[in-house]
């Protein structure tokens, strides 16, 4: 800071400089991504929002039941009738809370101390961030030779420690959906929490599975799901930051309720205190704008884009990891190493993200901003490189 103020002027050229470091969505260059551009209008009702504090909810009582209705109509997207949760800052966040509530009610209900999550290895770097700060120690199921969650695995990884199981709706590094009607059997029959992380699917499964697509069930209508995560900043077009968690029961929330004594509200369960309001008003905007059609069409585009790719991919010879089932692809070169080949594509522009697990690959997430232009110039260039 300096002692004297600085014209506006000034500071915005500085401002617009910086700027121009970033990459742009719009350049369809971004290609692993699970972010995307937010839509306009979303972006035009977070500015009019940006002073709402949902962590003294009393004070923003419209601001309140935005998002409490975003709130419902997630969970009911998810086959939930009465839902409870919040929007938070992202699937980071959902997630700390899930697990947060699941060690809090294997706590108090079941006297468990050094608690244990089983997730699968697939699962996202998010649940050892929750482990780290919440004290529990992660066991981590095997995937089957589908990439999916090994049912048997996570049988044998039950023990009296187990607070909560994890399985995953749209793996971060290849768009799967784990098994998770079986998950929630085996969650219901040993009383054990289980969380479903759809930061990624949540936004596009259930319009998919209207419009026909063949896609496991995976929200509150298998019994035994306790909690799901879902993110309005991925496929939902709202502007980040903005993260959904949705509860089952209430009292998810009320086993991580922390006294506010001198707030509008007398406890709090959200980890964060002072908390955007602007996020759950830009969700409500949008959810409203597209409505289910809105979000089934793009989510079927999506898809119309992925197997653009793929068909186009492996007509030049490159080798795909796995038969899509999000708009996620996973693919590498026959015969030049991950790295080496991410390397030539960045050289010509591609900004390009790499998978770890199961194994390495060059990862694309179809989403919004990669148009089909793009994925043809893209498929240009790996005929060069090829
Ligand atoms: N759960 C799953 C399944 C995820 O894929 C992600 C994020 C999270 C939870 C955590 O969500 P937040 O990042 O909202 O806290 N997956 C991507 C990742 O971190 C997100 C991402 C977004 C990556 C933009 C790159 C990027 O440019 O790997």
């Amino acid at each position: 800071m300096k002692d004297e103020p600085m014209d506006k002027e000034d500071i915005l050229k500085e401002l617009s400089e910086l700027h121009k470091l970033d990459y742009d969505y719009a350049d369809g260059r971004i290609l692993g991504s699970m972010c995307t551009q937010a839509h306009p209008f979303a972006k035009e009702v977070y500015c009019k929002f940006l002073d709402s504090n949902l962590g003294d909810p009393g004070l923003f009582k419209g601001t309140k039941y935005l998002e409490d209705e975003v709130v419902k109509s997630i969970g009911n997207l998810l086959s939930l009738d009465e839902a409870y949760g919040n929007i938070v800052t992202g699937g980071t966040e959902a997630n700390i809370m899930a697990v947060r509530a699941a060690r809090n009610h294997a706590r108090k209900y079941k006297g468990i101390v050094d608690g244990e999550i089983i997730i699968p290895s697939s699962a996202h770097f998010s649940f050892k961030k929750a482990a780290d700060m919440l004290n529990l120690k992660i066991v981590e199921a095997n995937l089957d030779e589908n990439y999916k969650m090994d049912v048997e695995s996570v049988k044998e990884l039950i023990s009296d420690k187990t607070v909560a199981i994890v399985a995953i709706a749209g793996t971060t590094e290849l768009g799967l959906i784990d098994p998770i009607e079986e998950i929630s059997k085996i969650a219901l029959e040993n009383n054990i929490y289980f969380h479903v992380d759809a930061a990624f699917g949540g936004f596009s499964i259930p319009f998919l599975k209207e419009a026909g697509y063949d896609l496991p069930v995976f929200d509150f209508s298998l019994e035994g799901v306790c909690s799901i995560t879902v993110d309005p900043h991925k496929m939902g077009l709202a502007p980040i930051p903005a993260g959904g968690i949705i509860f089952r029961k209430e009292e998810y929330l009320q086993v991580m309720a922390v006294d506010s004594p001198y707030l509008t509200v007398k406890t709090q369960s959200t980890i964060v205190g002072t908390r955007l309001g602007a996020a759950s008003a830009a969700t409500y905007a949008i959810i409203n704008y597209f409505g289910k059609k809105g979000y089934s069409r793009m989510a079927q585009e999506l898809m119309e884009n992925t197997y653009y790719l793929k068909d186009g991919l492996q007509e030049i010879g490159y080798e795909i990891v796995c038969e899509p089932e999000l708009n996620l692809l996973a693919f590498n070169h026959p015969n030049v190493e991950t790295h080496e080949f991410a390397e030539k594509l960045e050289k010509f522009g591609w900004k390009v993200s790499i998978a770890k697990c199961p194994t390495e690959a060059i990862r694309v997430v179809l989403m919004n901003h990669i148009k089909r232009s793009h994925l043809k110039e893209l498929l240009e260039d790996l005929k060069e490189i090829y």
